[in-house]
């Protein structure tokens, strides 16, 4: 039973120290959230990076989670994953160890001043859309319309499946 003003959709990205175990470990820690059930994990996908291109290739995925939590209450607890899988502030576009972002949360549009939701680089971005897809493959973002419409529009070229969901191969 998912109320579809409890479903979070997460986008995960990491490039340094071992980007996989990276993002896994972190399905692990949304898992762990409190009042949160994680009802799914997409593929990893290996992708070259978007903006600087000094630097490693990353490895992307989404989760998507039934939680009782806030947007904001999400927020703070991604940053404090990001802390304790040794995240350190660089710069803007640079290499990170891992980084969480709320892709969608409902049906709900937010805009303040630390949160924007729908992510706003998302129809942009294959490397976020694809993972989306796996989860929800109808998925519908809010204000812009079917993802499968917005993906389409897209170069997929930089972006390979690295592994099936659920370990299948
Ligand atoms: N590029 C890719 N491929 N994947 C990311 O997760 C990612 N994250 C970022 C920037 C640096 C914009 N580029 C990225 O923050």
């Amino acid at each position: 039973m998912t109320d579809v003003d409890r479903c979070a959709y997460i986008g995960l990205g990491s490039n340094l120290q071992d980007p996989a175990y990276q993002v896994m470990t972190a399905f692990d820690a949304l898992a762990d959230l409190p009042g949160t059930v994680l009802q799914g994990t997409s593929s990893l996908y290996r992708s070259k990076p978007v903006g600087p291109t000094d630097q490693p290739d990353f490895v992307n995925a989404a989760a998507q989670l039934d939680t009782e939590l806030s947007a904001e209450d999400l927020l703070d607890a991604f940053q404090q994953i990001e802390v304790r899988q040794g995240r350190v502030r660089g710069p803007r576009w640079g290499p990170r160890t891992i980084d969480l972002d709320l892709l969608l949360y409902g049906t709900k549009v937010i805009k303040t001043p630390h949160l924007t939701v729908p992510h706003p680089r998302i129809a942009e971005r294959a490397f976020v859309l694809l993972p989306l897809l796996d989860l929800d493959p109808g998925v519908v973002i809010p204000g812009l319309g079917p993802g499968a419409d917005l993906l389409a529009a897209v170069s997929c070229d930089n972006v390979r499946r690295i592994q099936a969901r659920d370990g299948g191969g």
